[in-house]
C-alpha cells in the first residue's frame, strides 16, 4: 500500500472510530497532503456521498501567524457534512469538535451568486488540535459538518459585516467578516485559484466556506449555537449527545 493510502486509511478511521491520532511532526509536504486528503475524501465519496463545494482554512490573519504560513488552505465539503438549518449535530459522532462563524457563497459560472450566514464545526483528527501544516491539509483542513442559513443576495459592504457566535443565546465570539482574509470575497479568487492549480472542479452549484470569522469554540451537548451575521441573518444548530 503506498503511503498516501495508508495515512488516508489512518486519518479515514480515526473519523469513523472517533479516535484521535497522534502528530509525527515534519516529514510530510505539502502537495503529498493534498494528494492525502483526495484519498481521504475518496473513502467518503466511496461510501456514497457526494462532492458540493469547498471550504477555506487559515483564513485569518491570527490563525496564518499561528501556523507560520502566508497562504490559505482548502478542503472539500460533501453531502454528508451538511446539516440542515435548525437541525442537530451529534458530540458522539465527533472527536473534539468545535463551532465557527462563518460565510458562505454559491458560485455559479465562476461568480458568486448568493451569499448565506453559515456554521462551520471543525473536528481534527489529530489529538487536541495539534498538528503540521501539511497535516491538517492531509485530514481535509479539519473539515466536519457545516450549517447554511437562507442564501441572499451579496450585500454591499460585506467585508465588514458584524459577526455574533452565540452559544445558548450568549455571545461567545463576536468579530467581523473582515477578519476573512480582509474581505471575504477574496476566498473566491483563492479558490478559483487553487481549483485551477489542482484541477479540482468548482462546478455550478458548488457551496464555499469562505473561512472563520472568529476564534472556533467547543461544542457541549445540549447547547444550542447560532451565528448572526449582520444583513445576512442566521445560521443555527443544536448540539446532541
Ligand atoms: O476551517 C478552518 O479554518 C480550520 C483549518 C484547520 C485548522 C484548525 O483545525 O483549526
Ligand atoms: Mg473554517
Amino acid at each position: 500500500m503506498s503511503f498516501v493510502d495508508e495515512f488516508a486509511g489512518r486519518l479515514d478511521v480515526a473519523a469513523t472510530s472517533r479516535v484521535a491520532i497522534p502528530s509525527a511532526g515534519a516529514g510530510l509536504d505539502v502537495p503529498t497532503a493534498y494528494r492525502v486528503q483526495q484519498a481521504v475524501v475518496d473513502r467518503r465519496l466511496s461510501r456514497g456521498e457526494r462532492p458540493v463545494g469547498l471550504k477555506l482554512g487559515l483564513t485569518s490573519r491570527a490563525k496564518m501567524t499561528q501556523m507560520g504560513v502566508d497562504e490559505v488552505i482548502w478542503g472539500r465539503l460533501t453531502d454528508g457534512m451538511r446539516i440542515a438549518e435548525g437541525g442537530a449535530v451529534s458530540l458522539g459522532d465527533h472527536i473534539h469538535p468545535k463551532a465557527e462563524p462563518e460565510v458562505a457563497f454559491l458560485v455559479e459560472a465562476g461568480a458568486v451568486t448568493a451569499v448565506a450566514p453559515a456554521v462551520e464545526i471543525i473536528d481534527s483528527r489529530f489529538v487536541d488540535f495539534r498538528f503540521t501544516l501539511p497535516e491538517v491539509i492531509a485530514d481535509n483542513t479539519s473539515a466536519a459538518r457545516f450549517v447554511l442559513g437562507a442564501w441572499q443576495p451579496v450585500p454591499y459592504g460585506i467585508d465588514n459585516l458584524g459577526v455574533l457566535l452565540e452559544v445558548d443565546g450568549r455571545a461567545v465570539q463576536i468579530g467581523s467578516t473582515a477578519a476573512i482574509l480582509g474581505d471575504p470575497r477574496r476566498a473566491l479568487t483563492d479558490a478559483v485559484r487553487l481549483a485551477d492549480a489542482t484541477g479540482v472542479d468548482l462546478a455550478d452549484g458548488s457551496i464555499l466556506l469562505a473561512g472563520a470569522a472568529t476564534a472556533a469554540v467547543p461544542l457541549r451537548a445540549g447547547s444550542d449555537v447560532r451565528v448572526t451575521v449582520e444583513k445576512l441573518g442566521r445560521a443555527s444548530l443544536r448540539v446532541g449527545p
